[in-house]
């Protein structure tokens, strides 16, 4: 894989469905010029959310993380791009939307750290774990964006 298919796994939290704000969040990747290879719309189970957030399991706010999480529909995403792992954090903004600057996903769309409508990959390493988690192979689709040369000049 060169430089420009870097992936990052990317999921609409059951508050940004429920606040209607999914075409919002989506429109900020499509227009950064990210290439969205895989979505699905759908409730998330127990043990796959647990999966998920393995990492936190021995946290306090993880018994309420895992109850906001199945509280309604998500949509994770896969999306393709240069640096599209740590732009895509960039774009979200911190974990806290208070400590999140204007112009960031979280900055701009939510308030509270329980309600923090995005999830996004950390590190590349996590994001092919995480992408293998949600989707199967044939779920990511190939194709090349007709837009390609004019967002990258090489
Ligand atoms: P991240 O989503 O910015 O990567 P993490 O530390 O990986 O942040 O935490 C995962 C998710 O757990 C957060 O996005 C948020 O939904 C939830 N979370 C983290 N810390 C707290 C907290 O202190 N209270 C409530 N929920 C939290
Ligand atoms: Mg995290």
């Amino acid at each position: 894989m060169s430089a420009n298919t870097e992936r990052t796994f990317i999921m609409l939290k059951p508050d940004a469905v429920q606040r209607g704000i999914v075409g919002e969040i989506i429109r900020r990747f499509e227009a950064k010029g990210f290439k969205l290879v895989a979505m699905k719309f759908m409730m998330a189970s127990e043990d796959l959310l647990k999966k998920h957030y393995a990492d936190l399991a021995a946290r306090p706010f993880f018994p309420g993380l895992i109850k906001y999480m199945q509280m309604g529909p998500v949509v994770p995403m896969v999306w393709e791009g240069l640096n599209a792992v740590k732009t895509g954090r960039v774009m979200l903004g911190e974990t806290n939307p208070a400590e999140s600057k204007p112009g960031t996903i979280r900055g701009d769309l939510c308030i509270q750290t329980g309600r923090n409508i995005i999830h996004g990959s950390d590190s590349v390493e996590t994001a092919k774990r995480e992408i293998d988690l949600w989707f199967r192979p044939e779920e990511l689709v190939d194709y090349k964006p007709s837009q390609y040369e004019w967002v990258y000049e090489n």
